[in-house]
């Protein structure tokens, strides 16, 4: 007998702050579902990050529901883990009443075993009626502390249960990690029970394996190693800015498995709901005038139209500021000639005239703030003013903003002190100020 899942993971609905682009996420769900329906999968298995908090608003609930509900009328079960970004430990998640209406199955079900002391934890294997596939899984917490909860997990336990097993993980496998991941803490395979038949992955946004992506079919036996059988169909679609610009589109896996023969083969459905152009502007050397026409000149000569534009400035600027290379101006420009969204990163871009200050690891939060006053103060230009009293004068105003509002103080009086005090310190006569306001 052969049978057909989907393995979904990270959907992050709502993950965006611009609706056009959660709108797009919104359409990826709809199309997963569809191709579920149309592949008549038997199940379909979530793990992890359905929603991006806990806490969704109203409307990506709604329309989350209307989607899973597809399912439900099609007698297709979802299966479940929660994710670091849905689950909540107060248990004030979004997803329990996914779980109370029956649109969601949590396969995450732990039992303690009180005579245990080193390794009381087990999850129950929970049976599928239609295909009799078993399934567990461990979901997940902020900064991997499931990582406690695996440690206390009896393995053989879990090992012993006979049938085909399907565990669900939201965690990084150590062993699969990529350069990309560096920052990401990953836990060895020697923490996941050993006899599964696929390990079904979440929490990578990128898919794991790569090949996956590129159309390759993996197949799977049973005497192939674990590690190859922990598969990542990585997010839905992208959730930031990285992600557009290095992977452009999400998708989901499809499996198809023989009972009988205990064989699975695994193939990626790309999700691509809008083109991608990811461009790159290097700034080195260049003033931050010349920048802003460079980009201009991208926009002329690349096919724009109706594209997500991840545009990224780095490099230093041999003159002017990073803030004179107009974000707003640009994506004005963009959208002009067509563009269907435009996202500008310029987290690597810096200008000569604001070089990067060079702090130590040894120095006191007093003496950064005393250096980087110092430097900034150095490279002030003004006329009456040295470049001493400058630095003189930002440290009196950072001193006196430090004092709190006095406990008789009402704010209208803390307001009006804070202003004759801004008006000592920089020698302003307050009759000339209440003349300029004309
Ligand atoms: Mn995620």
């Amino acid at each position: 007998m052969k049978i057909k899942f989907a393995h979904v993971s990270d959907c992050h609905l709502g993950a965006w702050r611009r609706e056009s682009l959660n709108e797009l996420g919104y359409q990826a769900f709809e199309q997963m579902i569809s191709t579920c329906l149309e592949e008549n999968v038997d199940f379909v298995l979530m793990c992890g990050d359905l929603y991006d908090n806990s806490n969704p608003k109203v409307d990506v609930v709604d329309l989350s529901i209307k989607q899973l509900r597809r399912l439900r009328d099609n007698d297709i079960p979802v299966y479940g883990i929660m994710g670091s970004h849905d689950f909540s430990p107060s248990n004030r998640t979004m997803i329990r009443p996914l779980i109370s209406a029956g649109f969601y199955t949590n396969v995450c079900q732990p039992e303690w075993d009180e005579n245990e002391q080193k390794y009381p934890l087990r999850l129950r294997w929970i049976q599928d009626d239609k295909t009799g596939i078993k399934l567990a899984g461990m979901r997940a917490r902020k900064n991997v502390l499931e990582k406690a909860d695996y440690e206390m997990l009896n393995l053989p336990a879990m090992e012993g249960e006979s049938g085909n097993k399907i565990f669900l993980l939201h965690t990084l496998l150590a062993e699969l990690k990529e350069s990309d991941y560096e920052e990401v803490e990953g836990l060895p395979r020697s923490f996941l029970p050993n006899n599964c038949w696929y390990y079904a992955g979440g929490h990578a946004h990128k898919t794991i394996p790569d090949k996956l992506r590129f159309g390759e079919t993996i197949k799977l036996n049973p005497s192939t190693d674990l590690k190859e059988r922990v598969i990542y169909p990585g997010c839905l679609f992208p959730t930031n800015f990285w992600e557009l610009e290095k992977i452009q589109h999400g998708g989901f896996c499809i499996v198809e498995a023989d009972l009988e023969k205990r064989t699975l083969e695994v193939k990626f459905h790309p999700l691509k709901i809008k083109d991608v152009l990811p461009i790159f502007i290097d700034a080195s050397n260049l003033s931050a005038q010349k920048v802003l026409e460079l980009i201009k000149k991208e926009a002329k000569q690349k096919n724009i139209e109706d594209k997500i534009i991840p545009l990224r400035i780095a490099g230093t600027l041999s003159a002017g500021k990073p803030l004179e290379i107009d974000s707003m101006e640009i994506t004005e420009f963009f959208l002009e000639k067509g563009a269907f969204e435009i996202l500008i990163n310029k987290i690597h871009l810096s200008s000569k005239e604001y070089e990067q200050i060079s702090i130590g690891p040894q120095m006191t939060i007093e003496q950064i703030e005393g250096r980087l006053i110092h430097e900034h103060a150095q490279k002030s230009n003004f006329k009456e003013i040295t470049k001493e009293k400058v630095e003189k004068i930002i440290h009196q105003l950072l001193k006196e903003l430090g004092d709190p509002m006095k406990e008789e103080e009402t704010k209208k009086d803390y307001v009006q002190n804070a202003i004759n005090m801004f008006y000592n310190i920089l020698g302003i006569q307050k009759e000339d100020m209440e003349e300029s306001k004309i």
